[in-house]
């Protein structure tokens, strides 16, 4: 009997070493071992050539590219969870399944909006400047002070997996959870974790001491916090996002951050990333982090574990578990 072909698996960016030597022993992968990010040309001819194309929230896949792709392209089998440079329509329409990465950075992604809560409340990133500036003078009552957690109230934007698993922690810090859906979770979640669902957003926002950003950027979530939402926010609330720059007005956000319209923002993403607002750059009531949500030697051996079964699982003619459907987005 003849050896079926392997098929031709395209990854973009460098990924695990361990993930990597599987995917050779079971595809014909072609890899990116010095990790530039592609550029445009070197997408399209990864689609033009590849049977299953591995991407990462770095590239673009877009309509103009997926019309790029030759026939033999099936499967974009993305190594993350949010698939918003992805094209799905477009995709759909040419017969491409998607395939994405959802529950393995949930707990992880939570940590870190917690970490991003507590930096941003209690001036962490301020403190450690102070200190390596060598201008730290001693202990002082009313140096440095934050806000306490404990007795506040949270609002979360985005009520899936991440955002119940920081509403767990944050009821553990003291926090009263609040959320805004597109519908109130299950009732027994809702008692757990005792939060109050908020149809409207504009009402929760006028009322929380903390929000968190953990919502997919759709096209319904893009630029959800704009100027006038942004503007009913208290003016010592602090905001954390956690999910994709663009749910996020940042050029109002840096704003009313420079004049204290609100206390401070803990920031793993951005609009147009890498670049940073350079507004944002300048401030000290803003946490900024990298885009490091769900970087855990863990997370990341778990997701490519999870693109590794996606395609393995589509080669083997079956539908993969992790496909990605537009309306679920
Ligand atoms: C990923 C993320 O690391 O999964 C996501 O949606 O935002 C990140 O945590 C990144 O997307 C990898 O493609």
């Amino acid at each position: 009997m003849a050896e079926r072909k392997k098929p031709l698996i395209i990854v973009t960016r460098k990924l695990p070493d361990a993930i990597e030597t599987r995917m050779m022993e079971l595809f014909n992968a072609r890899l990116n071992l010095d990790d530039h990010p592609l550029s445009r040309d070197e997408l399209r001819q990864a689609v033009e050539t590849a049977d299953v194309l591995v991407p990462t929230v770095t590239d673009t896949i877009d309509e103009a590219l997926i019309s790029q792709a030759g026939p033999q392209l099936k499967l974009i089998a993305n190594f993350g969870n949010g698939v918003d440079h992805i094209d799905l329509r477009a995709a759909r329409a040419r017969g491409i399944t998607v395939t994405n990465t959802p529950g393995v950075l949930t707990e992880d992604t939570a940590d870190m909006t917690m970490a991003l809560i507590l930096a941003t409340a209690r001036r962490l990133s301020e403190g450690e400047r102070l200190v390596r500036a060598g201008q730290w003078t001693g202990w002082a009552p009313t140096v440095m002070l934050g806000a306490r957690l404990a007795g506040k109230r949270l609002g979360i934007i985005g009520m899936g997996r991440i955002g119940q698993a920081v509403a767990r922690r944050a009821k553990a810090f003291g926090l009263s959870i609040h959320y805004h859906n597109r519908k109130s979770v299950h009732p027994q979640v809702e008692a757990e974790l005792d939060a109050t669902y908020w149809e409207s957003l504009d009402q929760m926002l006028t009322r929380m001491d903390i929000i968190a950003v953990t919502c997919p950027r759709t096209p319904a979530t893009y630029h959800l916090l704009n100027a006038r939402r942004l503007g009913l926010l208290k003016s010592s609330a602090i905001l954390v996002n956690i999910s994709r720059g663009q749910v996020v007005e940042e050029e109002t956000l840096a704003r009313m951050l420079q004049m204290k319209e609100i206390a401070g923002a803990g920031l793993d993403v951005y609009e147009d990333e890498p670049n940073v607002n350079p507004k944002l750059l300048k401030l000290d009531n803003v946490v900024l982090l990298p885009h490091m949500g769900s970087a855990t030697i863990e997370g990341r051996l778990d997701m490519g574990e999870k693109v590794i079964v996606n395609i393995k699982t589509f080669v083997d003619g079956h539908t993969p578990r992790d496909r990605v459907l537009e309306m679920m987005f």
